[in-house]
C-alpha cells in the first residue's frame, strides 16, 4: 500500500467554528493527522509518500474555476480588507438561499464567502488552500499511482482538511476540495470505466453525491447518521437515486443515531453488494472514522476493533482502493482506527 501524506496539513488550522450561537474551538484539527502519522510510525501497513503540485487543470473540471480561484485568493482579500483580519479565520454570517441569484458575482468579500459556503463551521484561514490543494495533489497522486504498472493493490491520501462535503462551488462541512471526487475523476481519466465511490464517515457525504449525480460512470454510496437529525441535514435521504443518466448510480444508506456495528456491517454488505452488482473496475473510499463511539460530534457505537473488519470487508471487493482521509474527531483514537481499516484490508 502507497499512502500520500499531506506535508502542508497543519497550515490549515481554525480556530473556531461556529456552534449554536458561540464559536467553540474547531474539531478539525492538525493533530488529527498526527496520530494517524505516530500510528503509521507503529505499524507500517503501507510506504508513506509525498505528492507532487497538485493537477489544478483536473481541480478546475471537477470544482467550478470561479470557486478555485475565491478559494486561492480568500485569504489575501480577506486580509486586505483590513490588517487586523490577519488575528481572526473567514466564517460566513450571509447566504444565498432559494430565490436568490448565484449567477451574478458579488463584489464583496462577506457576499461571496456566503455563496460559496454552507455552513459557520468550517474557518477558512491563512494555510487553508495551500493545505486543500496539496490534500487534492495526493488523492489525485494516489489515484494515479493505483493506474501505473506494477501498482499496489490499495493507495491512501492521508491529508486534512477532508473534503466529501465539498461540492462544485461550495464548501462546508470543514471540507474545501472533495479528494474523494478528485480521485474518481482522476480513475477515469486514467482509463477505469466504472468508479464506486463509497462514503463510510459518519455525515453523508453530500459534495460527492451531488457531483455525480447525474452520471452513469460513477457509482456514489453513503452509509451515514440520518440526515433528519444529523449533520449535514439537507441531503442524504434514501429515496435520492440519482437523475437522468446518472439514475440508480446513488445509494444512501441512512442509520438512526446509536447504531452499533451489527447494524452498521449491515449496511456495508448492502454497499458491497451494490457496487459489485454496478460492476466497478475502481473503488474509492472516503473514509471517517467518527462512526466511532467514543467520537464527540457523533453517534454510532463502532469500535476500534471493528475497523480491522470494516477493512477487511471492503478488501472482499478485490477492486483497485484508494482511501480519502475524511472526519473522526476522537482525536487520541483516530490514528488506531484509521490503521485498522488499513491493516484489515492489506491482511
Ligand atoms: C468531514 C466531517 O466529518 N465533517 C463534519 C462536519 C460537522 N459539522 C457540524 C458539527 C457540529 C457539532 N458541534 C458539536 C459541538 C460540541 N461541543
Ligand atoms: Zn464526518
Amino acid at each position: 500500500m502507497l499512502i500520500f501524506h499531506n506535508p502542508a496539513h497543519a497550515r490549515h488550522d481554525g480556530r473556531q467554528e461556529m456552534f449554536r450561537g458561540r464559536l467553540v474551538p474547531c474539531h478539525e484539527t492538525p493533530a488529527r493527522l498526527a496520530h494517524v502519522m505516530a500510528e503509521l510510525q507503529r505499524r507500517p501497513v503501507g510506504e508513506l509518500r509525498t505528492p507532487g503540485d497538485a493537477d489544478l487543470a483536473l481541480i478546475r473540471r471537477v470544482h467550478q474555476p470561479r470557486y478555485v480561484d475565491f478559494l486561492a485568493t480568500a485569504w489575501d482579500e480577506w486580509v486586505a480588507l483590513d490588517p487586523e483580519n490577519a488575528a481572526v479565520d473567514v466564517l460566513p454570517s450571509v447566504w444565498p438561499v432559494r430565490g436568490f441569484r448565484d449567477d451574478v458575482l458579488p463584489l464583496n468579500f462577506a457576499a461571496r464567502v456566503g455563496l460559496f459556503s454552507f455552513d459557520a463551521g468550517s474557518p477558512l484561514t491563512a494555510g487553508t488552500w495551500d493545505a486543500a490543494r496539496t490534500g487534492a495533489a495526493c488523492a489525485i497522486d494516489a489515484a494515479r499511482a493505483l493506474l501505473a504498472a506494477n501498482a499496489p493493490r490499495a493507495t491512501m491520501a492521508l491529508t486534512r482538511p477532508p473534503g466529501h462535503h465539498a461540492g462544485a462551488d461550495f464548501y462546508g462541512g470543514y471540507c474545501f476540495l472533495n479528494n474523494a471526487a478528485l480521485a474518481a475523476q482522476a480513475l477515469r481519466d486514467g482509463g477505469a470505466r466504472r468508479v464506486a465511490v463509497l462514503d463510510v464517515d459518519y455525515h453523508h457525504g453530500n459534495g460527492t453525491q451531488s457531483l455525480f449525480y447525474e452520471r452513469a460512470d460513477v457509482m456514489t454510496l453513503s452509509i451515514h447518521g440520518d440526515p433528519s437529525t444529523e449533520y449535514p441535514f439537507f441531503l442524504g435521504h434514501a429515496d435520492e437515486r440519482g437523475a437522468g443518466a446518472g439514475a440508480g448510480c446513488n445509494l444512501n444508506l441512512p442509520l438512526p443515531a446509536g447504531t452499533d456495528f451489527s447494524g452498521w456491517s449491515a449496511a456495508l454488505e448492502q454497499a458491497l453488494a451494490e457496487i459489485r452488482r454496478f460492476g466497478a473496475d475502481a473503488l474509492v473510499i472516503a473514509l471517517g472514522v467518527d462512526t466511532f463511539e467514543g467520537d464527540p460530534i457523533s453517534r454510532f457505537r463502532v469500535s476500534s476493533a471493528d475497523y480491522l473488519r470494516i477493512g477487511a470487508a471492503i478488501a472482499t471487493l478485490g477492486l483497485p482502493t484508494v482511501f480519502t482521509m475524511e472526519g473522526g474527531y476522537a482525536v487520541a483514537e483516530v490514528g488506531i482506527n484509521v490503521v485498522n481499516v488499513l491493516e484489515g484490508f492489506v491482511a
